[in-house]
């Protein structure tokens, strides 16, 4: 069984596995920890993470990137339709109104959905991991940014699923992080104590979260988060960029923003100089040769200047730690640490203002860029009964508030209840009872509009079926569970009909149940829950009576949900492209053991082999080598690899007779060195 913690960055995606010998950040074949989250299409196969990248100015219309937040998104979101214009790639709207990526691959338009490719790169993650711990790997831990709403969690979801991987669970980047930084932790107060209080933030490429736990000895409770979730380093990128667009428009009269290409080798050179400047004031350089019409164009800019340009976005760092602290109901002075992580905290001026904020220097005890990938594989070891580790209890928190609405015979035909409130515990599930004659439906949806990353409030519609009235025609009782999952995902999970008691009330109402169980762990993983009382709720406490429950099914339509049919075909599809990419790989390796047979045997013609050789064969095999060179750049450029072996084998039987004789002689001399040595 796998122990895997990824990290699915916007920009950045990092590995870390448990080993006998703790907790490890792999590195990939290029030798990287660090997996650009990057997909090429080509007509022949798929490049993935720093090979995609490497395509980005080759094969521009087809590598995507940037693609993390259009998960549960429709196509018509407003940060849907503002990325559009930035991207080299297209995007499509799908049947179901969800963003879909168009491309050409296999020298055909293709629209992938964004599960799709997210799979494909959670393909090539997997991948990694298997070469590195050398077995497959199928369980995992993933982490998502903690504002991701339902929406976004299932479509993640759904990629796990397609890739092939059993997520245990998907984990807020920064309740990972405080996994990672609590569980080592020898000196933490005991249960009873007070306990210890650490912000984290996180200030990745795209998005900024900041998290408060409380620390005790082997557990931690999240008490608020908080985020932007469109500040990031890309925004510093794009000031750079904008800049020397109009810079490099008055000096050179070029017009960038016309060029993808362009732009897109201006970005990567503003990203570089943006690090630069987080480790230099002086003036820096950017130097671009031939970037458009062979005009070489240079510019410069110091600290100083960056941070005037961006600080319509530096400003926006303290909005979400006034939030958070708001939130926790904690003064300053009981934090005991700020701990930051994600590479655009980095940025001076970033770390000035949150310690400015919080009055105390920022820690930077953790490792910024696999700090999450780490809280992951935690989480996955603690979750694995393969895996021995110290025990530690998450309990997070619900991002925004949820409530449920219904039909109701009452005055204004609905009835309504906020099931969840914000920085409600998570995982967490309730029982909310209703009176009923006939099926109804749910209607869940997230409360406070303003405080959701895009405008459609919707979660779902939950049928709950087969409701009858009791005999004797009164309403029966309906016990519905509710559940927030160990992935942060809302469901209605359960019904049941309970035979009506004597003495009950007639009219049809509803009232929260006091069951309630916080399940700290995956249902299949946990023997006996354990049972809590929710303190929000009332009606604590009423005797148990033994009854008879019938279950009910629930149809459940839940938004911008990719059809399960349809998910299936997605599996069988990404693991057809995986075959055609293996294919493609060998059929390469097949064509590049020719090349290397060339070569290899045309160095040793005039080297080692040259005194076994007549000059007769010796002219022959040249030749060949030089035909079989021509013919790797011509037609033999593109063949299938069973050409490719056979051509191996042909020069191989040609050569054969070289290679006997100077066998032969080498042999010779050192067989009578051994008989030598034995008399
Ligand atoms: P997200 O968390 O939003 O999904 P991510 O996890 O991919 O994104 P990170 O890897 O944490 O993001 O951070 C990448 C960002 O950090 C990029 O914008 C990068 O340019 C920036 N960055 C990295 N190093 C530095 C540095 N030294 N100075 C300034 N910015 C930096
Ligand atoms: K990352
Ligand atoms: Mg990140």
């Amino acid at each position: 069984m796998s122990v895997v913690g990824i990290d699915v960055g916007f920009q950045n995606c990092y590995i870390a596995v448990a080993r006998s010998g703790g907790i490890e950040t792999i590195a990939n074949e290029y030798s990287d920890r660090c997996t650009p989250a990057w997909v090429s299409l080509a007509s022949k196969n798929r490049t993935i993470g720093n090979a995609a990248k490497g395509q980005i100015i080759t094969n521009f219309k087809n590598t995507v990137h940037g693609f993390k937040k259009f998960h549960g998104r429709a196509f018509d979101d407003p940060y849907v339709q503002g990325e559009k214009p930035k991207l080299p790639y297209s995007l499509h709207k799908l049947a179901s109104g969800n963003t879909g990526i168009k491309v050409r691959y296999l020298d055909e338009d293709k629209v992938f959905t964004i599960e799709q490719v997210t799979a494909m790169l959670l393909t090539k993650l997997k991948e990694t991991s298997e070469s590195s711990l050398k077995k497959p790997v199928v369980d995992c831990v993933i982490s998502v940014p903690s504002f991701f709403t339902d929406a976004e969690r299932r479509s993640v979801m759904d990629s796990t699923q397609i890739a092939g991987l059993n997520c245990l669970r998907l984990i807020n980047d920064t309740t990972a992080v405080a996994l990672a930084y609590g569980i080592y932790k020898q000196d933490l107060p005991t249960p009873d104590e007070k306990p210890r209080n650490v912000v984290f933030v996180d200030l990745g490429h795209s998005s900024f979260q900041v998290s408060i736990s409380a620390f005790n000895k082997g557990k931690l409770k999240v008490l608020a988060t908080a985020f932007d979730p469109y500040l990031g380093g890309r925004n510093f990128d794009e000031v750079l960029v904008e800049h020397f667009c109009e810079e490099f428009k008055a000096r050179y009269k070029l017009n960038v923003k016309e060029n993808p290409r362009a732009i897109l080798r201006l970005s990567q050179e503003c990203e570089k100089l943006k690090k630069l400047m987080s480790a230099n004031c002086s003036d820096l350089p950017i130097n671009i040769e031939c970037f458009m019409n062979d005009i070489d164009v240079t510019g410069k800019m110091n600290r100083v200047q960056f941070e005037e340009l961006c600080a319509p976005f530096l400003m926006r760092v303290e909005a979400p730690l006034k939030a958070v602290i708001e939130q926790s109901k904690l003064s300053r002075d009981e934090i005991y640490a700020v701990e930051v992580v994600g590479g655009a905290t980095r940025i001076p001026s970033i770390k000035e203002r949150i310690s400015k904020f919080f009055g105390k220097d920022v820690s930077t005890t953790l490792n910024a860029d696999e700090a999450v990938a780490r809280g992951c594989a935690l989480q996955c070891a603690i979750l694995s009964p393969a895996f021995k580790v110290r025990e530690f209890s998450i309990t997070d928190v619900v991002p925004f508030p949820i409530t449920l609405r219904w039909k109701s015979p009452t005055e204004d035909g609905v009835g309504e209840c906020e099931v969840y409130s914000k920085n409600h515990a998570a995982p967490f599930s309730k029982v909310i009872t209703f009176h009923k004659d006939e099926p109804f439906d749910l209607e869940a949806f997230y409360s406070l509009p303003q405080e959701l990353p895009y405008p459609d409030i919707r979660i779902g519609h939950f049928s709950v079926q087969n409701v009858v009235p009791q005999p004797d025609g009164n309403s029966s009782k309906v016990k519905v569970k509710v559940l927030i999952n160990v992935h942060g995902i809302f469901s209605v999970s359960s019904a049941s009909l309970i035979e009506k008691q004597k003495g009950e009330g007639e009219d049809v109402q509803m009232d929260m149940e006091a069951t309630v169980q916080n399940e700290g762990r995956p249902e299949d993983q946990n023997g006996v829950p354990g049972e809590k009382q929710d303190p929000a709720s009332g009606a604590l406490g009423k005797p148990k009576v033994k009854v008879k429950s019938t279950d009910l099914p629930i149809l459940a339509n839940t938004i911008r949900q990719l059809d399960r049919g349809v998910l299936n075909d997605f599996v069988e599809y990404e693991g057809q492209m995986i075959v055609q990419d293996k294919l493609e790989k060998e059929r390469n390796d097949a064509k590049n053991a020719v090349e290397e047979y060339v070569y290899d045997l045309r160095d040793k013609l005039c080297g080692i082999y040259e005194k076994y050789t007549t000059e007769e064969d010796s002219n022959r095999l040249t030749l060949m080598l030089e035909d079989t060179e021509n013919w790797l750049y011509e037609e033999g450029e593109d063949q299938d690899k069973q050409v490719y072996v056979d051509k191996l084998e042909d020069l191989k039987r040609f050569a054969q007779p070289v290679h006997d004789r100077h066998r032969e002689q080498e042999d010779r001399p050192r067989a009578f060195e051994e008989m030598g040595k034995k008399i």
